[in-house]
């Protein structure tokens, strides 16, 4: 789907939205229960539209409306307006459904009639999603290459520090297990992935060719999942687990909630066995609640970052129950300092200076090959882990594979738990070996 043009009016429209939010925040006309601590209200003229919070930005026109199960496809093909476009989130079963207003009609009606509608859950804004803040790399230095012959594969201290070697001795993982990688596109000509590609979907223009239009998505799919010791450039974790791309973000690294929730529902119904989403943010609308929790009840593992601000705020989708939220480490086994912490992170990563593949048509530097800085560079890494705890244990359920993960890391930090580096660091090998626990 394009992005619709924004208009004067649908300004207008965001302007009054913002004028009118609650300054208070947190209460429940209607009967309507709160949610969450800071959810709250946002009223466009008498519609109640529920938000988590009121101060985050959301798309100008745009709402997603979540109708009961069984809702009668008549009934909602009647809630549907003449001023506005319609499109099913995801899988249509699920009822979620993104509306787009005509900019120039006014939607306080429709709206309030579908808030009204006995068929619909909720209606809420549509939100902005982002890559977290790129970090700030830090030197790091060059370590023995026993391993794989890729040429770069020296310079890839993350295998070094989380004993890959060993690990794939093991296990390489199997080409049956697919890592989604929700982001903003791949390329998928890179000569590092082109034989690692799935079928993936562009969700944010709505066709089959998700290309990277920026370069986070290429390097964190190169992290997962490159092809390794092919002679040519760096390793992944999971060196024959195969990488499926889905495009939510745009060339800007900029998306929407009901773009992220899309794919993820994608992902979960073409075949991916883990998720990895280097992306998020304090938003956490039903729409990407729902989404995650579809995922989780068909058995695939969620994994996605904890974010970038360094402090102890709540990145989701990271935060939700189920996820493992992975925060960044150093070559040191230090928590990066830009890594966020709280009692929600399972596991730590390395995510500090990390090599891994850009796009080879990038002509802003960031091509071919290069290092960034991230909890989004970790979150891959754990993903790949991920992968070869299925390959290793195709029995496993979802719990059963995070629980693995959770026992087979190297405690870092404070003794046992910490709520900086969770359990404590990914160690490959340990991870394909039958946990204690
Ligand atoms: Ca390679
Ligand atoms: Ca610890």
């Amino acid at each position: 789907m394009k992005r619709l043009a924004v208009s004067a009016m649908t300004l207008l429209t965001a302007a009054s939205l913002a004028a009118c939010q609650s300054p208070q925040g947190n209460f429940a006309p209607n009967g309507s229960a709160v949610r969450a601590a800071g959810a709250g209200q946002v009223h466009l003229n008498k519609v109640s539209i529920r938000v988590q919070n009121p101060n985050l930005p959301t798309v100008p026109g745009e709402y997603v409306v979540r109708y009961k199960p069984g809702a009668a496809s008549q009934t909602r093909s009647l809630a549907r307006g003449q001023n506005m476009q319609v499109a099913a989130i995801g899988n249509p079963t699920l009822g979620m459904e993104l509306v787009k207003f005509d900019p120039n009609v006014r939607a306080d009606a429709t709206l309030e009639a579908l808030r009204h509608d006995p068929n619909v859950l909720y209606v809420e804004p549509n939100f902005v999603e982002k890559l977290s803040p790129e970090a700030v790399g830090e030197p790091v230095p060059a370590t023995r290459a026993a391993g794989p012959n890729d040429p770069m594969f020296a310079q890839q201290y993350a295998h070094q520090v989380s004993n890959s070697v060993a690990g794939w001795q093991i296990n390489q993982g199997s080409p049956n297990v697919v890592i989604a990688v929700i982001d903003t596109g791949v390329d998928i000509h890179h000569p590092d992935l082109a034989a690692k590609i799935v079928q993936g979907r562009d969700i944010v223009d709505g066709d089959d060719e998700p290309i990277d239009e920026h370069y986070h998505g290429t390097h964190c799919a190169g992290i997962a999942a490159a092809s390794t010791n092919n002679g040519i450039g760096v390793a992944g974790f999971a060196p024959n687990v195969r990488v499926m791309p889905v495009r939510v973000l745009d060339a800007n690294g900029s998306g929407t909630s009901a773009d992220v929730a899309a794919g993820i529902i994608w992902a979960t119904d073409h075949g991916a066995k883990v998720i990895s989403m280097s992306l998020g943010g304090p938003s956490n609308p039903s729409v990407k609640q729902e989404a995650v929790k579809y995922a989780l009840s068909h058995d695939v593992v969620v994994v996605a970052a904890a974010g970038n601000n360094g402090d102890g705020s709540m990145t989701f989708p990271g935060a939700q129950d189920g996820v493992i939220c992975v925060a960044a480490t150093d070559s040191k086994d230090k928590r990066a300092s830009f890594s966020q912490f709280g009692k929600w992170v399972s596991v730590s990563a390395p995510g500090v200076g990390i090599l891994s593949t850009f796009p080879t048509t990038n002509t802003t530097g960031k091509k071919d090959y290069g290092s960034i800085s991230g909890t989004s560079m970790a979150t891959p890494a754990v993903a790949g882990v991920v992968a070869l705890i299925r390959s290793q244990f195709p029995t496993m359920n979802r719990e059963q594979v995070r629980a693995q993960l959770e026992h087979s890391v190297d405690d870092i930090g404070d003794p046992g738990y910490d709520i900086y580096t969770g359990f404590g660091r990914i160690n490959v090998a340990k991870a394909l070996t039958p946990a204690r626990f």
